[in-house]
This record gives C-alpha cells, sequence and structure tokens, in this order.
C-alpha cells in the first residue's frame, strides 16, 4: 500500500512553525502527513496484522476506554490469530521445537511487565500484564513465567500447531548447523508492538513475537525488554520495535527513540535517529532488518526502518485503520 502524503523537506517550510525545529533537522528528511497530524486517541502498531489489532484496541479506545486496556486488547487478537508464524501461539520454534513467547507492556506510569521465554500459554501479553500488576516484579521467564500464568489461570495451549510442527521437521532436514539470520520483511510479517493515547492523553504500548524463527534454544530478543522492544514515557511519548532483536539491544532501541523526542525530535525522525544509531554500530548493516514506530504526547505518530518494506497500522477517530509504508535508510 502507498504511503500517504509524503511530503519533501523544501515544502515543509511553511508548515515550520507547528513543528519544533529540531525535528526538521536532516536533509531530504521527508514526514508523512499523520506526523504533523496530532489526535487523540490513536493507536498504531508494527505490520499489517496491526489492522486488525487496532481495530480491537479501538473497540476500548473509541469509547473512552484506557491506552493500558486497549494495547493488551488489541495484541491479544494478534497472539490467538494461528495463521500468523510469528506472534503468539502459532508462531515458528526455536530449532528444538519449542514454540517459545517473548512479551511486554508498559503503562502511563512507567509500571511495566514482561515474559520471556514462555511455551504453552495463550495470551503471554496478559502474563506479562499480571506480572506487572500482581508482583513486584518486571520479568518472568521461562518455566517460572509459566508457573505464575497457570497460577494466574491463564489458558494454556498446545504448541507448536501442526502445521507449524510440519515447517519445523522440514526445515530441520535441510539445516544441520548454522544459525541463518531471518528474513524479516512485509511478506513474513513479524512481531507486533503498539502504542495508544487515550483521550486523557495517557500512553501504553504492547509488545509480543514468537520470536527469530529457529532461534537458538534459551534465545530471548528484544520484543520483551523493556528500552529495548519497547518503552513509553508519559511525559514524551511511546516507541517499539521491530526486526532484529539483537541489534535493537545493542541500543537499547525503544528507550532510545523516546529520549530523541524528548529532546524535541518528531516520532519519525526519533525512529530515524535510532535507526542511523543502529547502522553506526554495525560494520556490516547488509539483510540486518530493524524499524521502530513511536507516538509522542500529541499523538503524532511516525515510524522509520533500515530497509523498505516495513509498515504500521494507524487509527484515529476520522479513520479507519489504515497501513503507512514507514520511511527507512536504504533499498534491500
Ligand atoms: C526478535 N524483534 O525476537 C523480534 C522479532 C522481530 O521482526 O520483531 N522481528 O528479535
Amino acid at each position: 500500500m502507498k504511503r500517504r502524503s509524503f511530503f519533501k523537506f523544501g515544502m515543509l517550510s511553511a508548515l515550520a512553525s507547528i513543528l519544533k525545529p529540531q525535528s526538521l533537522m536532516g536533509m531530504n528528511y521527508a514526514v508523512s502527513k499523520v506526523d504533523l497530524d496530532p489526535q487523540k486517541p490513536v493507536v498504531i502498531s508494527t505490520w499489517s496484522h496491526g489492522l486488525a489489532a487496532n481495530e480491537e484496541a479501538w473497540k476500548l479506545l473509541g469509547n473512552s476506554g484506557k491506552a493500558l486496556d486497549a494495547v493488551e486488547a488489541g495484541v491479544r487478537h494478534t497472539e490467538s490469530d494461528l495463521t500468523n508464524r510469528s506472534v503468539g501461539i502459532g508462531g515458528r520454534p526455536d530449532r528444538e521445537g519449542h514454540v517459545t513467547l517473548d512479551a511486554c507492556i508498559m503503562d502511563d506510569q512507567s509500571r511495566c511487565g514482561a515474559v520471556a521465554y514462555l511455551e504453552g500459554i495463550k495470551h503471554p501479553i496478559s502474563v506479562a500484564r499480571a506480572v506487572m500488576e500482581r508482583t513486584q516484579h518486571v520479568m518472568l521467564v521461562g518455566r517460572g513465567a509459566k508457573s505464575f500464568a497457570i497460577d494466574c489461570g491463564f489458558e494454556k495451549f498446545k504448541t507448536p500447531i501442526k502445521e507449524v510442527k510440519q515447517d519445523w521437521k522440514e526445515w530441520k532436514k535441510e539445516h544441520k548447523d548454522e544459525f541463518e539470520k531471518p528474513e524479516i520483511n512485509h511478506e513474513n510479517h513479524d512481531t507486533i508492538g503498539m502504542l495508544a493515547i487515550d483521550e486523557n492523553g495517557n500512553i501504553s504500548g504492547s509488545c509480543t513475537t514468537s520470536g527469530w524463527a529457529y532461534k537458538l534454544a534459551g534465545r530471548v530478543g528484544d520484543s520483551p525488554i523493556i528500552g529495548a522492544g519497547l518503552f513509553v514515557d508519559n511525559e514524551v511519548g511511546g516507541a517499539c520495535a521491530t526486526g532484529m532483536g539483537e541489534a535493537i539491544i545493542r541500543i537499547a532501541g525503544s528507550h532510545t527513540v523516546v529520549e530523541f523526542m524528548r529532546q524535541g525530535h518528531s516520532p519519525e525522525m526519533a525512529c530515524k535517529l535510532a535507526v542511523e544509531r543502529i547502522i553506526s554500530k554495525h560494520s556490516d548493516v547488509k539483510g540486518l532488518q530493524c524499524g521502530f514506530i513511536a507516538i509522542n504526547k500529541n499523538g503524532q505518530v511516525g515510524g522509520y526502518s533500515v530497509y523498505n518494506g516495513f509498515n504500521y497500522a494507524y487509527k484515529n477517530s476520522k479513520e479507519n485503520s489504515q497501513l503507512i509504508d514507514a520511511a527507512f535508510d536504504r533499498k534491500w
């Protein structure tokens, strides 16, 4: 789908008065219309599976609901989609055949919760919320996370599902020892990260994934790590990440985006600067896809990725959920 209303840097001078000066830094910087259009409430989420997730979130957000409830409900929809191979119970396993799920959530009070390496539970995002609300901890992993989920009464689900198990068996025949980089693009979709601002101007975010398909057993990516896969500061805004988790963790990606917004950058520029930080920390970014989306306190949004092909779903009270192609640094 085409990115809507794409302005070149030179055309922005008339709009400069509504943007802080720092957000106009950078040659050839382009900004989307939504970036300039403050809205409340608003929800955004990564990739095209975000379209349906936003609609679920909107059932709450559009009825004076809280951002926290909306971002949980929205991504639960994706987690339970058995056709989704990169989020939730339909996700692909690690190389030993275990589907291990990672998720985190953060609210407008800077409260946060996370689970990692969680197996056999249908809604990791809700377990993450329970960690936040019912324990004194931020993150539970593996066996402990599962026991906690069961004690709390969360629904179990046997993974991998049949089709996924079959694919994994095929994969194993052809991949004996090597550990390949995953192909991360709009065709295989990815992690869902969701950010919302409610009508009271409060921001929350969620992030949930089955992680890197056929990862090493024990591997955890950025998605459940507060500051990497997700970060919210209600005074400033929120950000979440998708893509190669190892690269995102290296720069504490989502926290970095929020800090750039704190310095006065627009959401899209903040995402761009974080992507540039990732690029600067890697001698070779060939095939290394990472993307960020962000929302600020005014309800302005933006996204940016290393390579083309990343998109995010946007929904406000005026329009249906729509897909926006994120700006990017380079083409595949
Ligand atoms: C991870 N960041 O586990 C996740 C996966 C992802 O696009 O988002 N891929 O590294």
